[in-house]
This record gives structure tokens, C-alpha cells and sequence, in this order.
């Protein structure tokens, strides 16, 4: 079966599930065969050296402490048409509308996160994603595609429950590196629950809130952990102006809807 004509697996129960924890994971979105497609598009686009942000100074590539994150590549379906048949997918965005009870969603940007094996590897530190987005309100959300087998020593993410709940936490963006989130959060009289850490074999999704806080430990493996993520932007939320990301900010109104070709609506209606 082509990606193309998956059913939407998302029931009311999971909607359920995702509004009370912050995420949801389904572990066999994708057959096995079918991610191949997308790992070796991936790793097509690495052999290529493809910028992380098309166009934007340096690439959009910052700091080499960044890359030991990750190597991330923002809109690959712009320049790769099998990536497209992932990011533009009508079951994965229909998904994505049911958990977040939208009328319709749209495509902020997908991204490729490679996260590189070895001893130079670092953790995505915790982080709630929506502080990165220039989008008010909030209720967007991320699909994250395992694009290789994940666990605890490769880097699969860990979330912490109900987080989402504590709302956008202005100041935190990206902890430090050993900064305790817990603390923090503790600090501003917030109940934190034990992070749940989500493995999956390859062609598993996870979906997540973007104040839900989340984290990925290093890769301690010597073989790259690739996954890739979509974020999906609900009807109700206004594009906030600037952003590199973005890709079309120059051309859309801040305050206004995120009507704009780069950003088409996937799934629901107008
Ligand atoms: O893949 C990772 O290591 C981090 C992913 C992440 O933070 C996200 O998709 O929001």
C-alpha cells in the first residue's frame, strides 16, 4: 500500500489520551518498507549537504555545538518529492486535526533530525517547542517519524505527561545542558510527573503538544539516529511575524492567518 492511502488510525479514545497527557504514540504508523523510502531520502539529502534552511545565511547552520544535537534539515518536501508523500500525508495530518480538535490543520515546516552517533553526541535538552514558533495561540502540535529503530541509547524522545498543561513557560526555552526542568517547573508550583521514554521500531509516530516538554539523551550508539518530524498548525492560530523557519514570513501578516502555499492546509476544511 502507498503512504499515500493510509487510513487515519485516530480514534476518540486517543483524542482523549493526547488532550490529557500532551502526546500519543502510535508504534506502527509505517510499515517498515515504507520508512526505508524516507531514510534513504534523508540520507540522500545529507549526502548533498543540504542546507538546514534553504537560502538563509551560512545555510542556517549555527554553532557546532548544535550539530552534535543534530543535523536538521527544515522542509525537505520542498526539494524532495518522495519526503512530500511523508510530510503532506493525508492519515498523518488527519491525525493531527483529531488530537488537537481543529477544524482544519496546516503544515508549519517538517524537519529531518539526524542525530549523529559516538561520543560527540549530545542530548536535546528539554524543551517545550512552542517558544520557537511564531504562532498565538497555542495548540500546535508535532508528528514525529522514527526513521530508524529508537530507544533510551540511540536518542528516542521522553515526555514528560500532562506538561503541556503548565502552558507556554516563557524563559525556558531550551534548558541547559544538566539544568533541571523539574526545578524549574517545581519552582513555579507545577506538579511534574516521571518522564516516559517512548521506543519504537522504525516507521513508529509519536505526536506531541508543543508545550509538552520533551527531550531526547545522547546517541550512544555508533550508527546516526534519523527521525522526522512535521509540525501541523491548527485553524484558530495567528502567525505572529518574523521567523527564519517560517519560509514565507516576509509575506504573510503578522496577526493574521497563516494563509500563505508553503503553509497549505492538509487535512479538514477551510
Ligand atoms: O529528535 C530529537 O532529538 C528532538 C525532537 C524534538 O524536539 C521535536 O521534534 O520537537
Amino acid at each position: 500500500m502507498s503512504v499515500e492511502n493510509k487510513t487515519c488510525p485516530t480514534t476518540d479514545d486517543d483524542v482523549t489520551f493526547y488532550q490529557e497527557h500532551g502526546f500519543i504514540q502510535y508504534p506502527q504508523f509505517f510499515s517498515g518498507s515504507e520508512v526505508e523510502e524516507l531514510r534513504g531520502a534523508i540520507d540522500e539529502a545529507i549526502e548533498q549537504n543540504r542546507e538546514r534552511i534553504v537560502g538563509a545565511p551560512g545555510g542556517g547552520r549555527s554553532s557546532k555545538e548544535y550539530e552534535q544535537v543534530f543535523n536538521q534539515m527544515v522542509n525537505l518536501w520542498r526539494d524532495f518529492p518522495l519526503v512530500k508523500c511523508f510530510a503532506h500525508n493525508a492519515a498523518l495530518a488527519e491525525s493531527a486535526r483529531r488530537l488537537s480538535g481543529s477544524r482544519h490543520v496546516r503544515i508549519y515546516h517538517d524537519h529531518a533530525m539526524v542525530k549523529p552517533g559516538g561520543e560527540e553526541s549530545r542530548a536535546t535538552n528539554w524543551h517545550q517547542d512552542a517558544p520557537f514558533w511564531p504562532m498565538d495561540s497555542v495548540g500546535a502540535l508535532s508528528a514525529w517519524i522514527a526513521v530508524d529503530d529508537v530507544c533510551i541509547e540511540n536518542g528516542c524522545l521522553q515526555f514528560v505527561p500532562q506538561s503541556h498543561k503548565f502552558g507556554l513557560q516563557e524563559g525556558i526555552a531550551l534548558a541547559k545542558e544538566g539544568d533541571s526542568i523539574v526545578d524549574k517547573m517545581k519552582a513555579r508550583g507545577h506538579t511534574v510527573q516521571d518522564p516516559v521514554a517512548v521506543e519504537m521500531a522504525a516507521g513508529g509516530v509519536t505526536f506531541h503538544h508543543g508545550c509538552n516538554f520533551h527531550f531526547a539523551g545522547p546517541n550512544q550508539t555508533e550508527n546516526r539516529r534519523r527521525a522526522f518530524a512535521i509540525i501541523y498548525i491548527p485553524d484558530h492560530i495567528k502567525f505572529t511575524g518574523g521567523s527564519e523557519a517560517a519560509g514565507a514570513g516576509d509575506e504573510m501578516k503578522a496577526g493574521g492567518p497563516w494563509d500563505h502555499p508553503v503553509h497549505p492546509i492538509l487535512a479538514g476544511n477551510s
